[in-house]
């Protein structure tokens, strides 16, 4: 397995929540390292942009108005398959699907509010590490 970036962003819903310190111990938990982390309020313009992907399907408008419905925590999750990882630590996107221990399971209301985003595929960790953390200082330690 390979070292790799993956984005991380801990949703209103889990934030509000008051258990961003819970969600990052299962990141370090599991192994995983914080390479970058920040609180901010996204705008409209920057969470459309992030899920441009989904700009065509019906639930985008809510996916939007849910992302800038107060802070959210963004980070860069950095390890051995660190995609795949924090994806499995996730759980599905619906809760009601997610596996018993995993972070939707435990802490998502909905399949709006579901908690966490994580980076699908290495192409996509890429695009978005440098959408939210352009010219990324990594610190060895
Ligand atoms: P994410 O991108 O947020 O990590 O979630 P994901 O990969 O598990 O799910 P994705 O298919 O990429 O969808 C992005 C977000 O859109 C909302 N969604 N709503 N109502 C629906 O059918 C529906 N489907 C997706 C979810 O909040 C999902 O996290
Ligand atoms: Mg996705």
């Amino acid at each position: 397995m390979t070292v790799e970036r993956t984005l991380s962003i801990i949703k209103p819903d889990a934030v509000a929540k008051n258990v961003i310190g819970q969600i990052v111990a299962r990141f370090e938990g599991a192994g995983l390292k914080v390479a970058a982390a920040k609180l901010v309020q996204l705008s409209r313009a920057e969470a459309e942009q992030f899920y441009a992907v989904h700009a065509a399907r019906p639930f985008f408008k809510d996916l939007v108005d849910f992302m800038v419905s107060g802070p959210v925590f963004i980070q860069v999750l950095e390890g051995e398959g660190a995609i795949a990882k924090n994806r499995d630590l996730m759980g599905a996107t619906d809760p009601k699907k997610a596996a018993a221990g995993t972070i939707r399971a435990d802490f998502a209301e909905s399949i709006d509010a579901n908690a966490v985003h994580g980076s699908d595929a290495p192409e996509t960790a890429a695009v978005e590490i440098a959408f939210f953390f352009p010219g990324l200082n990594v610190y060895s330690r």
